[in-house]
């Protein structure tokens, strides 16, 4: 074998998704995908928002069975798992992750879609489970949103690779502690609160008190030199200079570090790599985006030229129903 194919954030995008596989050169073979050289890698999010989450588990799991594939978490599938998980008696709440009206539409679509199939939905709980938090080749990093080297540092001590320890995953829903620390940081990135205890209104809707930040910018000094996300800051936030403290509060994966890929953030037009080492495969593809590929060989720097993507299919994508 020879060469990667790194796959971003599916979103129950099958038909998609096997359209781009094609164009990559994988076939089906005893229902798996496969490709004579090269293996694919999930940088997570299969599920949630699209109209074919099944299918997307589906033939996600036989290609990572069938070892055609490999997959992080994505902070969706810990998401599904926190949501679907029952706290403990001496908990002050009944399941990791509360059922409020938001939590509920984010995963809305998936239960829909599984609902005539709730043992096999307890299957994929388990798979998550199993899921690496990270990976790590001799030439190159995957995590769904943020590459934190001090935590995945204490991972390694500790001999933690994923959500399967009990323990590991009921303090990952407390605020604030080690394991929550791993979840947040390394499948939902680095934010900052707005300042001034602001509130800005993003385009799904939602109130939101922090915006996402870049994890690689050196030496940033106002607000919209940290910005990552969609949706623009306010302009009167976005020319005020950071507090110490905010610095603090970021990260700098530096460009001699070994090529990073992430998904998460919700990119949209041309696929380019955000630096020679960082590339994000997230381009939106279930809000009528692309789903893009970036294929990984020997290069230290990473190529605009090895991108690959499909633009999502309608059946991925449109309404059912009315
Ligand atoms: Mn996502």
């Amino acid at each position: 074998m020879s060469g990667y194919d790194l796959i971003g954030d599916v979103h129950g995008c099958a038909q998609s998704l096997k359209h781009l596989l094609n164009k990559l050169g994988y076939r089906l073979d005893n229902g798996c995908y496969r490709h004579p050289q090269r293996t694919a890698i999930f940088i997570g999010d299969i599920v949630d928002r699209g109209n074919n989450i099944r299918e997307s588990l589906q033939l996600v799991r036989a290609m990572v069975d069938g070892n055609s594939a490999q997959i992080v978490i994505g902070n969706h599938e810990y998401n599904a798992l926190a949501y679907c998980t029952k706290a403990r008696a001496d908990s002050d709440r009944n399941f990791l992750r509360e059922h409020n009206e938001r939590h509920e539409s984010q995963i809305r679509e998936t239960l829909v879609q599984f609902a005539a199939y709730s043992e096999e939905w307890q299957s994929y709980l388990e798979w998550f489970r199993q899921l690496p938090l990270f990976l790590e080749f001799e030439n190159f990093r995957v995590v769904h949103a943020c590459w934190d080297q001090n935590l995945i540092d204490q991972l390694k001590q500790q001999g933690v690779a994923n959500l399967s320890d009990d323990k590991f995953i009921h303090k990952s829903a407390e605020r604030g502690c080690f394991q929550w620390q791993v979840v947040d940081r390394l499948l939902r990135g680095t934010y900052l609160p707005l300042p001034n205890n602001e509130v800005m209104l993003s385009q799904d809707g939602y109130r939101r008190h922090v915006y996402r930040t870049k994890f690689w910018s050196l030496n940033p000094e106002t607000h919209q030199d940290v910005v990552f996300q969609p949706d623009p800051l306010p302009a009167h936030i976005a020319g005020m200079e950071l507090t110490e403290r905010e610095k603090a509060r970021l990260l700098h994966y530096g460009e001699e570090q070994l090529p990073l890929f992430i998904g998460h953030y919700w990119q949209e037009g041309r696929p380019v790599p955000i630096r020679g080492n960082i590339a994000c495969l997230d381009y939106s593809a279930v809000k009528n985006g692309a789903l893009v590929a970036y294929r990984m060989d020997q290069e230290k720097q990473l190529d605009p030229n090895k991108y690959v993507w499909v633009d999502v299919d309608p059946a991925d994508v449109t309404p059912l129903g009315d």
